[in-house]
């Protein structure tokens, strides 16, 4: 019974070795080194190739190596077996380390004091607003939107969520659907994006919506921070947006083009930090552990946990 792990461009290595680690005995196979395709049950996917679970005919399911799955349902040629996301403590954990990095790092002014630090200038800011002065909005209430949103009230930030279906979460202000956003977006000074990608969240990101944020909040402007999906921002709206002022800083994770194309504007924009897409690496030790562990319930006769619903793309 063998695993097939088709991961695009990327080294399947790690992977492989910890899936032998965390399912011994089991042939762990990729697009490469496939044997007979009657013998793959499980696809583990991450950015794989259009086609690559094709033609597996005694095929159950398919594992996305990451929370997201856009890069799955945008294979044309997916067969239709569960497609399982991951959950994970340590990948929603890390997710929100770098959301409550980011929110202090435009609260606290750091581009300002790093660069007073390299040019040796001593000048405080009597105005520092305390993080209760400043109104976050958080993009999807999921697994890890939730989960960053909870860490960001525990430091005292002002937190509001924004979900497709109503959600009542206790002690956290929800808006829901179309509706909702305008208001949510009216009382925003941060903005941090844990949405899915799907054709209802491509493009979001966009003038249109910078331009409801909130205009009177104490950071002098407000912040866009993404961790979610770059096809969920229109990247020369930001830039124009930052440009004017419409946005006073940005943290952005993903991009529209990954990487990051060089000739791209934002690499040099001050107060705009940039990361490589590795706010929540799928960290392979944790991953691995969980997709061996669904199996093996799955084959005792547990239903698969976390399955997406492609109608809703996530
Ligand atoms: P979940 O599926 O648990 O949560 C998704 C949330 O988004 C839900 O609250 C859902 O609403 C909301 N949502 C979806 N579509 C819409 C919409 N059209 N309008 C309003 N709200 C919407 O996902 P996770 O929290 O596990 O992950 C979120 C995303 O984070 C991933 O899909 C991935 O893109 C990104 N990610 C990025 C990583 C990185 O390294 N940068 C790492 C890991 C994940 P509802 O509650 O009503 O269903
Ligand atoms: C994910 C990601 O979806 O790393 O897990 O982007």
């Amino acid at each position: 019974m063998s695993l097939l792990v088709a991961v695009g461009d990327l080294n399947p290595e790690p992977w492989r070795r910890r899936l032998s680690a965390s399912l011994p005995g089991r042939e762990i196979a990729t697009p490469e080194t496939l044997g007979d395709p009657a013998d793959v049950h499980y696809g583990l996917s991450w950015r794989h190739k259009p086609g690559a679970f094709e033609n597996l005919p005694h095929l159950r399911a398919i594992f996305s190596l990451g929370a997201g799955v856009d890069h799955a349902l945008g294979d044309p040629r997916l067969p239709d077996a569960p497609l399982v996301r991951v959950v994970d403590a340590d990948l929603t954990a890390r997710m929100s380390e770098w959301v409550v990095l980011h929110a202090l790092l435009h609260l606290r002014q750091f581009r300002r004091y790093d660069r007073q630090q390299r040019e040796k200038i001593w000048d405080d800011d009597e105005s520092q607003p305390a993080a209760g002065d400043v109104r976050v909005g958080v993009l999807g209430l999921g697994e890890i939107g939730c989960d960053a949103a909870r860490k960001l009230q525990a430091l005292g930030f002002d937190v509001a969520g924004w979900t497709r279906t109503p959600r009542a979460i206790p002690g956290l202000p929800t808006f829901a659907g179309e509706a909702g956003l305008d208001a949510l977006l009216g009382r925003t000074d941060i903005l941090v994006n844990l949405l899915p990608l799907t054709p209802q969240t491509r493009g979001l990101l966009n003038r249109g919506l910078i331009g409801k944020l909130a205009g009177d909040g104490r950071l002098g402007g407000p912040v866009l921070v993404n961790a979610g999906r770059g096809g969920s921002q229109v990247e020369a709206d930001i830039v124009a947006a930052l440009l004017s002022g419409a946005l006073k800083g940005a943290s952005l994770d993903v991009f529209e083009t990954e990487p990051l194309p060089e000739t791209s504007p934002l690499w040099s924009m001050e107060n705009v930090f940039l990361s490589p897409h590795n706010a929540g690496m799928s960290e392979p030790e944790a991953v691995a552990r969980y997709i061996a562990g669904q199996i093996l319930a799955f084959e005792r006769g547990e239903p698969l946990r976390n399955v997406v619903d492609r109608t809703r793309g996530y």
